[in-house]
């Protein structure tokens, strides 16, 4: 009988949210999955837990910031596919640290575009390109929109998705970026909305927590679910020839929005009193303010509204999202409540030990 080879991918960013959900996915394909670990950080490899003991995964060290690491990695591994989701990802922090965010996420991609130039050329490449790359350009946004970037972020992503494209006429290599929209799951980082979200309001919900502090509410954003999303990032790569894609679920909704679904989960009514900074979140039933407005976590430059068109996804690799906007939410606060509980379990056990000794 004629064994069959496995084909392999490699996976950079796979201790993210989507690295996670993309690890699963192509092992349950029946891939070869290798993924890239900066500072071989054990306690950064959580969102894996349930696959680290799968044969057919393979950690290695390496750093988007050195380029003889990805040059290592590449060399040993020889990949049918690279997946390039490593990223400083939050917008936010991009204001702090621009120069940073501009060699992970710019520089980054192109070591890493070069070292499959040189090494292995036949590789089919996924650039995790964002719909932050618009910036306030009118929605619903295509791939034909002007991008206009709003932060150090979307400037350094914008380089990356230039270099692809280069990389893609100048030297035929198969090298696809995939603008994706929003998408979030429970394995979302806890700094991006919809999680601080999510995690507030079930700590709210079993009293641990008192006030949910928020920047801007007005803005607007095309959420979908993770899961949808690594799907299609591997339906890029199946085709014959490498393009550029939109994933969006094609709705979307404001800050203000979200945090009322977000509650309603919980059976709590938020409404809304006053406005601007001075906005308050009350629990319709007690009166209690449970959300506010702290300035800090406004951004000094935010994009308004973001709202993708798919339809080349849908028309040409057959993609569509399954999990609805509120379908998304419920499993989020759904999850946060079981690890609220949890948490309020383990704190009365310790709190009981310390009084009876
Ligand atoms: P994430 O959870 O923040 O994951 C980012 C990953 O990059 C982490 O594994 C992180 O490792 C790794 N990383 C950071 N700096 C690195 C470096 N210098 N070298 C190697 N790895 C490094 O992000 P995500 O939500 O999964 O998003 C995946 C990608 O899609 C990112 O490029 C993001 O910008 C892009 N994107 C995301 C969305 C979205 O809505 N989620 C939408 C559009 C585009 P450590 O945690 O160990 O630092
Ligand atoms: O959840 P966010 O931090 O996500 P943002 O900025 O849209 O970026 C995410 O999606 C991009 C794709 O469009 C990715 F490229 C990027 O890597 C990341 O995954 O913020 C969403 C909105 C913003 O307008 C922000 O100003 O929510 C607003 N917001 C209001 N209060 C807040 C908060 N955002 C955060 N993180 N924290 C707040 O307290």
């Amino acid at each position: 009988m004629k064994a069959t080879t496995l084909k392999k991918a490699l996976i950079t960013g796979i201790t993210g949210q989507d690295g996670s959900y993309l690890t699963k996915f192509l092992l349950d394909k029946g891939y070869k999955v290798h993924g890239i670990v900066p500072r071989g950080e054990v306690e950064c490899k959580g969102r894996l837990f349930n696959v680290l003991d799968h044969p057919h995964l393979t950690l290695h060290d390496g750093d988007m910031l050195d380029g003889a690491s990805l040059h290592r990695v590449l060399m040993t591994v020889q990949p049918d596919e690279i997946y390039n989701l490593a990223a400083q990802s939050h917008v936010g922090f991009s204001f702090h640290a621009p120069e940073y965010t501009a060699n992970v996420n710019g520089l980054g991609t192109a070591r890493l575009l070069e070292a499959m130039r040189l090494l292995c050329p036949n590789a089919r490449f996924y650039q995790a390109s964002s719909s932050e790359l618009f910036g306030n350009a009118p929605a619903p946004q295509c791939e034909t929109t002007n991008m206009v970037p709003c932060s150090p972020y979307a400037a350094a992503k914008l380089y990356a998705y230039s270099m692809v494209q280069i990389a893609r006429k100048s030297y035929k290599l198969h090298a696809s970026n995939g603008i994706l929209f929003n998408h979030e799951s429970p394995l979302r980082g806890e700094d991006f909305v919809t999680r601080k979200v999510t995690k507030a309001v079930a700590a709210i919900k079993v009293g641990t927590q008192n006030i949910l502090e928020l920047g801007n509410l007005d803005a607007r954003r095309d959420w979908g679910h993770a899961a949808d999303y690594v799907r299609g990032m591997w339906m890029m790569l199946q085709q014959d020839q490498p393009d550029d894609y939109i994933l969006a679920s094609g709705e979307s909704h404001s800050v203000r929005y979200l945090v009322e679904a977000a509650f309603k989960v919980v059976n709590i009514n938020i409404t809304w009193q006053g406005r601007f900074t001075e906005e308050q979140g009350r629990d319709q039933k007690t009166g209690k303010v449970l959300v506010r407005i702290n300035r800090d976590l406004y951004r000094p430059n935010d994009v308004h509204h973001l709202c993708g068109d798919a339809s080349k996804a849908r028309e040409v690799l057959g993609w569509q999202p399954a999990v609805s906007f509120d379908d998304l939410i419920s499993e989020m606060v759904e999850e946060d409540m079981r690890f609220a509980l949890q948490n309020k379990r383990a704190e009365t056990i310790i709190l009981k030990a310390e009084n009876a000794a």
